[in-house]
């Protein structure tokens, strides 16, 4: 069993070391990989690096995707998570090997398991493996890559360091590799690839419609910032005129990473980044730190602040495919559906179900669990309301639009805009960039302001909040976490509290992120919806070992 390749990787894991836990404690591969402190995330990341090279074997070489970043977190955490061959999240099971890997107590424990992992996986070691990697623009991020080279060289494994990337263009490379040459090509391999393909299809989309006014994009200090700047220059601007002001694109000091900036920071304190201030009633978004969540609002003297999340964001998408696949006259031939989670305001899914007249699907928050739900339909629309997600479009739907005779100029003019639109919008993962993009045709299109979006639909009055909880371990939850199971008791108290108010519905669960318990309430009033959360929170600290009172903040 010994081989040569075991003494480099006993080498290699001794550079890398990983830092002990306490007692009882585990680092676990979560809904966004291995993220905590970066100085407990090198021997994290090499035995992350092992496990790639495993998955790559396991698939018979295709390339697996790794990308370094903690997203939205201080500029200190960092994460590495693992991407499978067509830029899906890594296969769930594999979660669990990685917790497994990456727990093991000493080098000669980690060598034992990656056999054993081997064995039990039918993996031959001599297999070719290919990882293609990058970063965000975290100065630990350095670091990190060498500790994945490092497990790379170990195991023989060949590999390519794309540097500095935006997650969803590494997803983006991950499924542009394992395509390259086949006839579901995805694009060129490469960072120029990636911007020229969305700008391709962002003109296509336009077709010659003219997007108004500027558009502010607040990019949190993170990767998003560089890498917007770089794709503007892709955009023909004598034919695409599009006028954006790029802010908050300072990735030179660490500090100020994701520091009152960005989607998230806007999505849970429900403001406008304050610097810089923006101009009265224009068009705003933010990206995250990594650049997956795009959230748009604006501010005037009239409205204050108002926002349009991703709940917005898939309503404004769903409405807009749908009636191009009417005017196409392929309304009969494509099922498309919304996948939302428990978290999707209750109006969002109403002006879905009842105005849009499509099917809803909701499932547990994490993005692989809403892009699979998306998979089953022929344009599947999925997005969390903290403004992740995507359109992903069959290959069948794809080929409809190509291939379909049009009966009308009108009707050739849908199914161009479609296939337009399916090329335009990231199929990997949630990409604010593409996201924008995508907004930015359809409100061309429909020639809309901000306000007209909003328009549509008025939420229900909101409000998360965060529980301190001795174990958040002892919560579980049926229905896709908009029940618990466990503990025993609880769900009845939530039930009897929730009847007491109109249009309400509140959940709890736990968070998968953090060591706390999340509770959200909706109903008709602000007033409401604010008690409803405050008591439903008691709830959930009586039952959770409570540990201090329950932290609020608004959602
Ligand atoms: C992670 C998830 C995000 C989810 C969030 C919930 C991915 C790539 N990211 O950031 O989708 O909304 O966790 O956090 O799946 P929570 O479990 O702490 O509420
Ligand atoms: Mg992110």
């Amino acid at each position: 069993m010994a081989s040569s390749n075991d003494d480099k990787i006993l080498a290699a894991s001794a550079k890398h070391p990983i830092v002990p836990l306490p007692a009882g404690s585990l680092y676990k591969y979560g809904t966004a990989g291995f993220r905590m402190s970066s100085d407990l995330l090198e021997g994290v990341t090499f035995r992350v690096g092992l496990i790639a090279a495993l998955r790559s074997r396991k698939l018979g070489g295709a390339a697996i995707g790794v990308m370094i970043t903690a997203s939205h977190n201080p500029a200190q955490d960092n994460g590495v998570k693992v991407v499978d061959p067509m830029g899906e999240m890594l296969e769930q099971e594999w979660e669990t090997y990685s917790t497994r890997l990456v727990n093991s107590p000493s080098d000669k424990e980690l060598l034992e398991t990656y056999h054993a992992l081997a064995t039990q996986l039918k993996i031959d070691l001599k297999t070719p493996a290919k990882v293609v990697y990058g970063r965000d623009t975290r100065p630990s991020g350095h670091t990190l890559v060498a500790a994945l080279a490092s497990a790379f060289e170990a195991t023989g494994t060949e590999y390519v360091d794309y540097k500095i990337l935006t997650t969803p263009q590494l997803h983006y490379l991950t499924r542009a590799t394992n395509t390259e040459g086949t006839p579901e090509a995805y694009g060129e391999v490469s960072e120029a690839g990636y911007y020229k393909k969305f700008a391709d299809a962002f003109v296509h989309a336009l077709k010659g419609r003219k997007i108004k006014g500027t558009l502010t994009v607040d990019c949190a200090n993170g990767v998003g910032g560089p890498k917007l700047n770089e794709f503007l220059k892709y955009i023909p601007k004598d034919q695409v005129p599009f006028d954006v002001k790029v802010v908050n694109d300072d990735v030179l000091r660490p500090e100020v990473l994701n520091l009152d900036s960005g989607a998230d920071y806007v999505k849970t304190k429900q403001r406008a980044p304050p610097h810089p201030k923006p101009e009265a009633g224009a068009r705003c978004c933010s990206l995250d730190g990594d650049a997956d969540r795009l959230m748009y609002y604006w501010t005037d003297a009239e409205t204050g602040f108002f926002m349009l999340d991703g709940d917005r964001i898939a309503t404004l998408a769903a409405s807009f495919i749908a009636d191009l696949a009417r005017s196409a006259g392929i309304e009969d031939d494509l099922r498309i559906g919304v996948v939302q989670t428990a978290y999707a305001n209750g109006a969002s899914t109403k002006y879905i179900q009842e105005n849009l007249r499509l099917p809803v699907v909701c499932t547990p928050t994490g993005v692989k669990h809403l892009h699979h739900a998306a998979c089953s339909f022929d344009v599947g629309v999925y997005f969390e309301a903290n403004g992740h997600g995507t359109v992903l479009f069959s290959n069948d739907a794809m080929a409809t639009f190509r291939n379909k005779e049009p009966q009308s100029p009108a009707q050739k003019d849908a199914l161009e805009t479609l296939s337009a639109v399916g090329n335009l919008i990231n199929q990997t993962v949630g990409d604010a960039i593409s996201d924008m993009l995508l907004v930015e045709v359809i409100l061309a299109h429909k020639d809309w302001s901000l306000r007209d979006w909003a328009n549509t639909y008025s939420d229900l009055p909101n409000r998360l909040v965060r529980v301190e909880v001795g174990d958040k371990d002892l919560f579980e939850t049926t229905d896709a976490e908009r029940r618990l199971s466990k503990p025993q008791g609880a769900q009845g108290e939530i039930d009897a509290l929730v009847k007491k108010y109109t249009n309400a519905r509140s959940f709890a669960r736990a968070s998968g992120t953090e060591n706390a318990c999340r509770v959200y309430a909706e109903a008709a009033t602000r007033a409401e919806a604010d008690e409803l959360a405050k008591k439903v929170a008691v709830v959930v600290e009586n039952y959770g070992g409570g540990r201090g009172s329950a932290a609020v903040s608004s959602a």
